[in-house]
């Protein structure tokens, strides 16, 4: 029987790329074919070594899509980091960022917020006017004591880098010390599951 150490949540508008950057990160795979909405709430888990420890990350994946807003709200409880997405070429979904932020932080206030842009191949590939500004996000986040990272799925940029230091922000604060056996949940299975195709 597996356990977690901590729970992480991601967040944020529907088709941001939420599973994918889970997928990426925890199978290493992409597959640009297979475009499928999270039903709900899917889980994952996943071991990163941080100097001489393993901590085992699990992983909340939430959906983005309306109908479930009210079900994901009932996820945050406990979450110790939550990553909130939005897509780099979408400004609309920068804004449900926000709110996604002002979500967590009135249910978890110790919850670590992480501001996660998603698809940074595209922009690359295509200059893009409905972007939001990265100087502007970049000061949002400073200004709610957020760590930003830019990341392709796809890519595969910045991935490790994003899970590496949540997990390393959670092994150095001394609130988190905690005993094996109080460890806050117990799981038998560690697959994302509950999910169907995009038409
Ligand atoms: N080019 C590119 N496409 C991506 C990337 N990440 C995700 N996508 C595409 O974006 C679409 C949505 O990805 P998902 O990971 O399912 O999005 P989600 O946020 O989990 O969506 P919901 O479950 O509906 O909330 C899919 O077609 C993916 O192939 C990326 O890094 N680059
Ligand atoms: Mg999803």
């Amino acid at each position: 029987m597996a356990s977690v150490d901590f729970k992480v949540v991601l967040l944020g508008d529907r088709a941001v790329g939420k599973t994918c950057l889970i997928k990426r990160f925890v199978n290493d795979t992409f597959n640009e074919d297979v475009a499928c909405a999270t039903i709900g709430v899917a889980f994952a888990a996943k071991q990163i070594q941080v100097g001489d420890r393993k901590i085992t990350m699990g992983l909340w994946d939430t959906s983005g899509c309306e109908r479930f807003e009210s079900m994901v709200r009932g996820y945050y409880r406990g979450a110790k980091a939550a990553i909130i997405c939005y897509d780099i070429c979408n400004l609309e979904s920068f804004k449900r960022a926000k709110f996604w932020i002002r979500e967590v932080r009135e249910v978890e206030e110790k919850c670590k917020v992480y501001l996660c842009a998603t698809k940074e191949d595209v922009l690359t590939n295509n200059e893009n006017s409905a972007s939001p500004d990265i100087e502007i996000v970049e000061n949002y986040a400073q200004g709610i004591q957020s760590k930003f990272f830019i990341t392709s799925s796809k890519a595969g940029s910045n991935i490790a880098e994003l899970f590496e230091e949540i997990a390393k922000d959670y092994a150095s604060n001394p609130d988190n010390v905690q005993k094996e056996e109080e460890k806050f949940i117990t799981l038998t299975e560690t697959a994302i599951s509950q999910r169907f195709c995009y038409c």
